[in-house]
């Protein structure tokens, strides 16, 4: 039985970080809300489940994933349970929780990525917050990204097992964040980017080390990808990027 994918069509968003695992795997899976011709029923499926849950328990928020009768939800707890069984995870108990720790850090930093221009409330549209979201971006771009990606910068430089993965010796679902989590400042903060990359060459070289993967090459490539746009996470606001 596929598994089912619960997120917003239109955005990658935090869905994508799953959706990445599911397409190195090669897995079967459904995008249940971006199904051909079924868009409409997919989102109302997903908005049933979000309202009423499955009879066993109720998910906050996409995404979320259903494996036959079980749904779990949580980026972070998604990939955790995935990992394994597409073989990417550590096959060392204790290293998979390890990538569990770095995957939790990713989460907190997609937060301050979202948070950038969204400061104030997630309710509100960025033009109700914009003065907010200026100083927040500015103290995200000077203080914040140097110290999430100079730590993965460092976490990937003392991995023993090394090369371009940042846990273990072979590609984990962690890797295939990061990869995204690149991408998406990338798209966002283009300036700030261009500047800070030098800083992290062992990061960039497991972002272009994933772009590479013959599965993430041809997804890429194909419509499943969706681009990053201004209704997502990384959102491109050029008055949020460094000015200089
Ligand atoms: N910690 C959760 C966050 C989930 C989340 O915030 N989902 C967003 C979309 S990316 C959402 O739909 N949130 C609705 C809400 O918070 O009300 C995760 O990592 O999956």
């Amino acid at each position: 039985m596929p598994y089912k994918l619960y997120y917003w069509d239109g955005i990658p968003g935090r869905g994508e970080f799953v959706r990445l695992a599911l397409e190195e795997a090669g897995a079967d899976y459904v995008d249940v809300a971006r199904e051909p011709d079924g868009q409409e029923r997919g989102t109302r499926a997903m908005l049933k489940l979000l309202r009423d849950g499955d009879g066993e328990t109720i998910p906050f928020a996409p995404p979320f994933l259903k494996d036959g009768g079980l749904l779990i939800s949580h980026v972070a707890n998604i990939l955790f349970y995935l990992g394994p069984k597409l073989g990417l995870a550590p096959q060392d108990e204790g290293l998979r929780f390890v990538a569990n720790g770095l995957q939790l850090t990713i989460t907190d930093l997609v937060a301050e990525i979202h948070d950038t221009h969204h400061p104030i409330g997630v309710s509100l549209y960025y033009e109700d917050q914009k003065p907010e979201a200026l100083r927040r971006s500015s103290d995200f771009l000077s203080e914040r990204l140097p110290k999430f990606l100079g730590y993965f910068e460092r976490v990937l430089r003392q991995n023993p097992r090394a090369g371009t993965h940042v846990v273990g010796d072979r590609l984990s679902y962690v890797d295939l964040s990061l990869f995204q989590v690149v991408e998406g400042l990338r798209y966002a903060f283009p300036k700030a980017m261009r500047d800070y990359e030098a800083n992290i060459p062992g990061l960039i070289a497991l972002r272009d080390a994933v772009a590479e993967r013959p599965n993430i090459r041809s997804y890429l490539a194909s419509d499943r990808r969706l681009s990053f746009n201004e209704a997502g996470i990384f959102r491109h606001y050029p008055e949020l990027d460094r000015q200089s």
